[in-house]
């Protein structure tokens, strides 16, 4: 066992287990990231995540070095959709649906080019990798059990998009009994003020959901 470590954050110092911590990078696949994926069918301007990757790398890697749990997710459907609820499919007027063939292949499903994590930050031998049918990552997943089994109680995220997958994913950690830090830089949203909104909201009633650093404040106090 080792002692806790203090990292300033808001509303309030984060405490952190070393060794109990698992980095959660959320979603950095290419359908969300890249042109001709999901995230563009829905109309979004996707440059606009890119400003993540570099923190996101750059944790990845101090998560490495010291030998740290990593959780890598991505959204993404079985083949034949039966993990696919007709009402995810069916909402909105989006140009593809998911399970559609675009450019980078069927959307969101599993195993095709669009879902793969981007190449800067592909996983590395035993990390954990899911598939995740909904926003948040523990949905049918079965990742609190594997967690648990890992001794992890403190989960700092990253992904995208901040107020989708991220905050539901933060949310149901939280109800879960984890202490969650979300990386100001590490996060990035197709709405910057939805963004900024998630990172006030979810720190606000004394770390309600959890807290919030920049990733130079994560990596500044890592032992
Ligand atoms: C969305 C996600 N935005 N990964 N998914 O639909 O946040």
């Amino acid at each position: 066992t080792s002692m806790s470590i203090s990292i300033p954050a808001a509303p309030f110092d984060y405490r952190l287990a070393p060794g109990a911590t698992a980095l959660v990078v959320i979603d950095m696949q290419r359908d969300f990231i890249e042109p001709g994926g999901f995230g563009a069918s829905l109309g979004n301007d996707v440059s606009l995540l890119v400003p993540a990757i570099a923190p996101i790398a750059a944790l990845l890697a101090a998560w490495r070095a010291r030998g740290w749990p990593v959780v890598h997710t991505r959204e993404a459907h079985k083949a034949d959709l039966s993990d696919c609820p007709p009402a995810k499919r069916l909402r909105g007027a989006p140009t593809l649906r998911i399970g559609d063939p675009g450019p980078m292949g069927r959307l969101l499903i599993s195993g095709e080019p669009g879902t793969e994590i981007i190449a800067a930050l592909a996983p590395q031998p035993g990390e954990i990798v899911i598939d995740k049918p909904g926003k948040g990552m523990f949905w049918a997943t079965g990742l609190h059990e594997r967690l648990q089994a890992l001794g992890v109680s403190h989960l700092v995220f990253t992904g995208v998009t901040t107020e989708v997958c991220v905050q539901t994913s933060m949310r149901e950690a939280n109800d879960r009994g984890y202490d969650g830090l979300l990386v100001e830089d590490g996060t990035e949203s197709y709405f910057p003020a939805y963004k900024a909104a998630v990172l006030e909201m979810i720190a606000a009633q004394g770390a309600i959901v959890g807290w919030h650093a920049p990733s130079a404040a994560v990596l500044a106090a890592l032992p």
